[in-house]
Protein backbone atom coordinates (compact mmCIF):
# COMPACT_ATOMS: atom_id res chain seq x y z
CA UNK A 1 0.00 0.00 0.00
CA UNK A 2 1.25 3.51 -0.97
CA UNK A 3 3.30 5.18 2.19
CA UNK A 4 0.91 7.64 2.86
CA UNK A 5 -2.54 5.48 2.99
CA UNK A 6 -5.02 5.65 5.34
CA UNK A 7 -6.41 2.62 5.82
CA UNK A 8 -10.53 2.02 6.86
CA UNK A 9 -11.46 2.87 10.61
CA UNK A 10 -10.78 -0.09 12.56
CA UNK A 11 -13.99 0.55 15.23
CA UNK A 12 -16.60 2.64 13.55
CA UNK A 13 -18.65 3.42 16.36
CA UNK A 14 -22.41 2.54 16.65
CA UNK A 15 -24.18 5.55 15.50
CA UNK A 16 -27.23 7.05 17.35
CA UNK A 17 -29.50 6.98 14.15
CA UNK A 18 -31.81 3.90 13.17
CA UNK A 19 -31.74 3.47 9.77
CA UNK A 20 -35.09 2.23 7.99
CA UNK A 21 -35.59 -1.55 7.96
CA UNK A 22 -33.73 -2.10 4.69
CA UNK A 23 -31.85 0.91 4.24
CA UNK A 24 -29.07 0.13 0.86
CA UNK A 25 -25.26 2.05 1.13
CA UNK A 26 -25.29 2.60 -1.95
CA UNK A 27 -21.74 3.71 -2.40
CA UNK A 28 -18.63 1.61 -1.50
CA UNK A 29 -15.56 -0.37 -2.59
CA UNK A 30 -14.03 -3.55 -2.24
CA UNK A 31 -10.03 -3.59 -2.64
CA UNK A 32 -8.76 -6.66 -3.27
CA UNK A 33 -7.73 -8.58 -1.18
CA UNK A 34 -4.64 -8.20 -3.87
CA UNK A 35 -3.11 -11.35 -3.49
CA UNK A 36 -6.58 -12.99 -5.02
CA UNK A 37 -7.73 -9.93 -6.94
CA UNK A 38 -4.20 -7.90 -7.63
CA UNK A 39 -4.50 -4.22 -9.01
CA UNK A 40 -4.19 -3.01 -12.02
CA UNK A 41 -0.71 -1.91 -13.41
CA UNK A 42 -2.40 1.16 -14.83
CA UNK A 43 -3.40 2.55 -11.61
CA UNK A 44 -2.96 5.85 -9.57
CA UNK A 45 -3.10 4.95 -5.79
CA UNK A 46 -1.88 1.39 -4.10
CA UNK A 47 -4.91 0.97 -1.40
CA UNK A 48 -4.77 -1.05 1.84
CA UNK A 49 -6.79 -4.55 1.26
CA UNK A 50 -10.82 -3.71 2.02
CA UNK A 51 -12.74 -7.37 1.22
CA UNK A 52 -16.05 -7.95 1.40
CA UNK A 53 -15.82 -9.90 4.97
CA UNK A 54 -15.09 -6.55 6.23
CA UNK A 55 -17.80 -4.49 4.13
CA UNK A 56 -20.40 -6.79 5.02
CA UNK A 57 -19.45 -6.70 9.01
CA UNK A 58 -19.61 -2.90 8.80
CA UNK A 59 -22.62 -2.99 6.66
CA UNK A 60 -24.21 -4.99 9.64
CA UNK A 61 -22.78 -2.84 12.48
CA UNK A 62 -23.83 0.38 11.06
CA UNK A 63 -27.32 -0.98 10.70
CA UNK A 64 -27.65 -1.38 7.10
CA UNK A 65 -29.42 -4.61 4.74
CA UNK A 66 -27.62 -3.85 1.60
CA UNK A 67 -24.62 -2.35 -0.39
CA UNK A 68 -24.02 -0.99 -4.01
CA UNK A 69 -20.32 -1.76 -4.81
CA UNK A 70 -18.61 0.43 -6.98
CA UNK A 71 -15.82 -0.71 -9.00
CA UNK A 72 -12.58 1.68 -7.91
CA UNK A 73 -10.28 2.86 -10.63
CA UNK A 74 -7.30 0.73 -8.55
CA UNK A 75 -8.76 -2.42 -10.20
CA UNK A 76 -9.02 -0.63 -13.15
CA UNK A 77 -11.37 -2.49 -15.72
CA UNK A 78 -10.99 -6.63 -13.84
CA UNK A 79 -14.47 -6.23 -11.95
CA UNK A 80 -13.16 -10.37 -10.74
CA UNK A 81 -13.09 -8.69 -6.73
CA UNK A 82 -16.61 -7.26 -7.58
CA UNK A 83 -18.31 -9.92 -9.18
CA UNK A 84 -16.81 -12.12 -6.56
CA UNK A 85 -18.17 -9.94 -3.83
CA UNK A 86 -21.29 -10.03 -5.44
CA UNK A 87 -21.69 -13.15 -5.54
CA UNK A 88 -20.96 -13.77 -1.96
CA UNK A 89 -23.64 -10.96 -1.22
CA UNK A 90 -26.12 -13.55 -2.22
CA UNK A 91 -28.54 -10.72 -3.71
CA UNK A 92 -27.92 -8.28 -0.81
CA UNK A 93 -25.50 -6.08 -3.09
CA UNK A 94 -25.60 -4.77 -6.00
CA UNK A 95 -22.75 -3.48 -8.23
CA UNK A 96 -21.65 -0.57 -10.85
CA UNK A 97 -18.71 -1.87 -12.91
CA UNK A 98 -15.78 0.09 -15.08
CA UNK A 99 -15.74 -1.69 -18.85
CA UNK A 100 -13.65 -1.08 -21.96
CA UNK A 101 -15.50 -0.11 -24.77
CA UNK A 102 -14.81 -3.40 -26.29
CA UNK A 103 -16.41 -5.68 -24.07
CA UNK A 104 -18.07 -8.33 -25.55
CA UNK A 105 -21.83 -9.33 -24.59
CA UNK A 106 -21.36 -12.36 -23.14
CA UNK A 107 -18.77 -10.75 -20.54
CA UNK A 108 -21.33 -7.96 -19.83
CA UNK A 109 -24.19 -10.99 -19.89
CA UNK A 110 -22.10 -12.63 -16.97
CA UNK A 111 -21.52 -9.06 -15.25
CA UNK A 112 -25.33 -8.73 -15.81
CA UNK A 113 -26.16 -12.37 -13.77
CA UNK A 114 -23.59 -11.61 -10.57
CA UNK A 115 -25.54 -8.38 -9.86
CA UNK A 116 -23.92 -5.51 -11.82
CA UNK A 117 -26.66 -2.42 -12.42
CA UNK A 118 -24.16 -0.11 -13.83
CA UNK A 119 -21.07 1.02 -15.13
CA UNK A 120 -19.03 4.01 -13.83
CA UNK A 121 -17.37 6.74 -16.33
CA UNK A 122 -14.48 8.48 -14.01
CA UNK A 123 -13.52 12.08 -15.08
CA UNK A 124 -11.42 12.58 -11.94
CA UNK A 125 -8.15 13.75 -13.27
CA UNK A 126 -6.23 12.38 -10.70
CA UNK A 127 -7.50 8.64 -10.70
CA UNK A 128 -7.78 7.79 -13.91
CA UNK A 129 -6.24 8.37 -17.59
CA UNK A 130 -8.86 10.55 -20.07
CA UNK A 131 -10.76 8.03 -22.06
CA UNK A 132 -11.84 9.49 -25.62
CA UNK A 133 -15.36 10.36 -25.44
CA UNK A 134 -16.64 8.45 -28.32
CA UNK A 135 -15.51 5.23 -26.11
CA UNK A 136 -17.35 6.49 -23.27
CA UNK A 137 -20.73 6.88 -26.01
CA UNK A 138 -19.87 3.28 -26.83
CA UNK A 139 -19.90 1.23 -23.83
CA UNK A 140 -23.42 4.18 -23.20
CA UNK A 141 -24.76 2.66 -26.23
CA UNK A 142 -24.12 -1.30 -24.96
CA UNK A 143 -25.64 -1.13 -21.68
CA UNK A 144 -28.38 0.44 -22.15
CA UNK A 145 -30.44 -2.31 -23.91
CA UNK A 146 -29.60 -3.95 -20.43
CA UNK A 147 -31.20 -0.98 -18.80
CA UNK A 148 -28.34 -0.12 -16.45
CA UNK A 149 -27.47 3.06 -15.65
CA UNK A 150 -24.59 5.16 -15.50
CA UNK A 151 -22.54 6.40 -12.46
CA UNK A 152 -19.85 9.66 -13.32
CA UNK A 153 -17.40 11.00 -10.83
CA UNK A 154 -16.62 14.54 -11.63
CA UNK A 155 -14.85 17.78 -9.71
CA UNK A 156 -16.81 20.62 -10.14
CA UNK A 157 -14.37 22.48 -12.01
CA UNK A 158 -14.96 19.51 -14.73
CA UNK A 159 -18.78 19.68 -15.38
CA UNK A 160 -17.98 22.44 -17.77
CA UNK A 161 -15.82 20.22 -20.28
CA UNK A 162 -18.25 17.26 -20.18
CA UNK A 163 -21.58 18.61 -20.20
CA UNK A 164 -22.41 18.14 -23.08
CA UNK A 165 -21.63 14.36 -23.16
CA UNK A 166 -23.59 13.73 -19.83
CA UNK A 167 -26.57 15.31 -20.56
CA UNK A 168 -26.75 13.36 -23.73
CA UNK A 169 -26.63 10.09 -22.15
CA UNK A 170 -29.16 7.85 -23.17
CA UNK A 171 -29.52 6.20 -19.44
CA UNK A 172 -30.38 7.25 -16.09
CA UNK A 173 -26.95 8.95 -15.33
CA UNK A 174 -26.17 9.01 -11.21
CA UNK A 175 -23.72 12.11 -10.20
CA UNK A 176 -21.23 10.81 -7.38
CA UNK A 177 -20.86 12.82 -4.85
CA UNK A 178 -23.08 15.98 -5.48
CA UNK A 179 -20.62 16.77 -8.04
CA UNK A 180 -17.64 17.17 -6.02
CA UNK A 181 -18.72 21.08 -5.07
CA UNK A 182 -16.38 23.62 -3.22
CA UNK A 183 -18.50 23.98 0.34
CA UNK A 184 -16.64 27.52 1.15
CA UNK A 185 -18.55 29.10 -1.84
CA UNK A 186 -22.38 29.58 -1.09
CA UNK A 187 -25.11 27.17 -1.37
CA UNK A 188 -26.79 29.70 -3.70
CA UNK A 189 -23.57 30.77 -5.27
CA UNK A 190 -23.29 30.25 -9.19
CA UNK A 191 -20.85 26.79 -8.52
CA UNK A 192 -23.51 24.91 -6.93
CA UNK A 193 -26.45 26.64 -8.57
CA UNK A 194 -25.41 25.15 -11.80
CA UNK A 195 -25.57 21.74 -10.38
CA UNK A 196 -28.92 21.91 -9.19
CA UNK A 197 -30.11 23.51 -12.88
CA UNK A 198 -27.93 20.12 -14.19
CA UNK A 199 -30.23 18.23 -12.05
CA UNK A 200 -33.75 20.29 -12.45
CA UNK A 201 -33.12 20.45 -16.64
CA UNK A 202 -32.47 16.42 -17.15
CA UNK A 203 -34.82 13.98 -15.05
CA UNK A 204 -32.92 11.40 -15.75
CA UNK A 205 -29.97 12.83 -13.19
CA UNK A 206 -30.01 11.12 -9.61
CA UNK A 207 -27.28 12.27 -7.02
CA UNK A 208 -25.59 10.97 -4.48
CA UNK A 209 -25.73 13.06 -1.62
CA UNK A 210 -22.51 11.55 0.05
CA UNK A 211 -18.66 12.05 0.99
CA UNK A 212 -19.13 14.55 3.68
CA UNK A 213 -15.69 13.93 4.94
CA UNK A 214 -14.39 14.88 1.42
CA UNK A 215 -15.77 17.97 0.58
CA UNK A 216 -15.75 19.52 3.91
CA UNK A 217 -13.06 22.03 5.53
CA UNK A 218 -14.34 21.82 9.02
CA UNK A 219 -14.09 18.22 9.48
CA UNK A 220 -15.08 15.67 11.41
CA UNK A 221 -17.31 14.47 13.32
CA UNK A 222 -20.19 16.75 12.33
CA UNK A 223 -19.49 18.04 8.73
CA UNK A 224 -21.40 21.37 9.08
CA UNK A 225 -20.45 23.16 6.59
CA UNK A 226 -21.27 20.24 3.70
CA UNK A 227 -25.14 19.80 5.22
CA UNK A 228 -26.73 22.62 3.45
CA UNK A 229 -25.54 21.03 -0.10
CA UNK A 230 -26.95 18.09 0.41
CA UNK A 231 -29.79 19.33 2.47
CA UNK A 232 -30.98 21.48 -0.63
CA UNK A 233 -30.42 18.75 -2.92
CA UNK A 234 -32.58 16.18 -0.30
CA UNK A 235 -35.32 18.91 -0.12
CA UNK A 236 -35.72 19.24 -4.25
CA UNK A 237 -34.93 16.05 -5.41
CA UNK A 238 -36.02 13.77 -2.66
CA UNK A 239 -36.82 10.69 -5.73
CA UNK A 240 -33.54 10.78 -6.97
CA UNK A 241 -31.14 11.01 -4.30
CA UNK A 242 -28.78 8.02 -2.46
CA UNK A 243 -26.64 7.79 0.33
CA UNK A 244 -23.34 5.86 0.56
CA UNK A 245 -20.35 5.21 3.62
CA UNK A 246 -17.75 5.68 0.38
CA UNK A 247 -15.95 2.53 2.64
CA UNK A 248 -13.24 2.37 2.67
CA UNK A 249 -12.87 5.79 1.62
CA UNK A 250 -9.84 5.73 -1.24
CA UNK A 251 -7.24 8.47 -1.06
CA UNK A 252 -8.45 10.43 2.21
CA UNK A 253 -5.24 12.14 3.13
CA UNK A 254 -6.70 14.44 5.97
CA UNK A 255 -8.08 11.88 8.11
CA UNK A 256 -9.80 8.88 7.99
CA UNK A 257 -13.68 9.02 9.01
CA UNK A 258 -15.51 6.96 11.57
CA UNK A 259 -18.18 5.21 9.65
CA UNK A 260 -20.80 5.27 12.67
CA UNK A 261 -20.29 9.32 12.52
CA UNK A 262 -20.73 9.14 8.65
CA UNK A 263 -24.42 7.32 9.42
CA UNK A 264 -25.13 9.91 11.96
CA UNK A 265 -24.77 12.73 9.32
CA UNK A 266 -28.10 11.26 7.42
CA UNK A 267 -30.72 12.80 9.82
CA UNK A 268 -29.21 16.10 9.42
CA UNK A 269 -29.48 16.12 5.71
CA UNK A 270 -32.55 14.27 5.54
CA UNK A 271 -34.30 15.53 8.36
CA UNK A 272 -37.91 13.80 8.44
CA UNK A 273 -39.03 9.94 8.24
CA UNK A 274 -40.52 9.99 5.12
CA UNK A 275 -36.92 12.04 3.58
CA UNK A 276 -34.97 8.90 5.03
CA UNK A 277 -36.90 6.04 3.64
CA UNK A 278 -36.74 7.50 0.18
CA UNK A 279 -32.80 8.40 0.10
CA UNK A 280 -32.31 5.21 1.66
CA UNK A 281 -34.75 2.49 0.46
CA UNK A 282 -37.21 3.23 -1.66
CA UNK A 283 -34.50 4.86 -4.27
CA UNK A 284 -31.93 2.72 -3.87
CA UNK A 285 -34.50 -0.28 -4.16
CA UNK A 286 -35.92 1.17 -7.49
CA UNK A 287 -32.68 1.85 -8.90
CA UNK A 288 -30.95 -1.55 -8.56
CA UNK A 289 -33.39 -4.00 -7.07
CA UNK A 290 -36.53 -2.66 -8.80
CA UNK A 291 -38.06 -6.18 -8.75
CA UNK A 292 -38.50 -6.18 -5.07
CA UNK A 293 -39.03 -2.24 -5.38
C1 LIG B 1 -14.62 7.46 -4.20
C2 LIG B 1 -13.60 8.49 -4.38
C3 LIG B 1 -12.35 8.33 -4.86
C4 LIG B 1 -11.81 7.20 -5.53
C5 LIG B 1 -12.45 6.37 -6.37
O1 LIG B 1 -12.58 4.62 -7.85
C6 LIG B 1 -11.83 5.28 -7.16
O2 LIG B 1 -10.62 5.11 -7.10
O3 LIG B 1 -13.74 6.47 -6.53
C7 LIG B 1 -11.44 9.48 -4.72
O4 LIG B 1 -10.22 9.28 -4.69
O5 LIG B 1 -11.94 10.62 -4.63
O6 LIG B 1 -15.79 7.63 -4.53
O7 LIG B 1 -14.32 6.42 -3.69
Amino acid sequence: MDPDWLPFHAAPSKPEFRPPPGAVDAHCHVFGPAEEFPFAPQRKYTPCDAGKASLFALRDHLGFSRNVIVQATCHGTDNSALVDALRAAKGLAKGVAAVDPDISDEELRVLNAAGVRGVRFNFVKRLVDKLPQEALQRVAEKIEPLNWHIVIYFEAQELDEIHDLITTLPTTVVVDHMGRPDVTQPVDGPEFTRFVRLMENHPNFWVKVSCPERLSTVGPPRYEDVVPFCRSLVERFSDRVLWGTDWPHPNMKSHMPDDGALVDFIPKIAPTTAEQQALLVDNPMRLYWPEEA
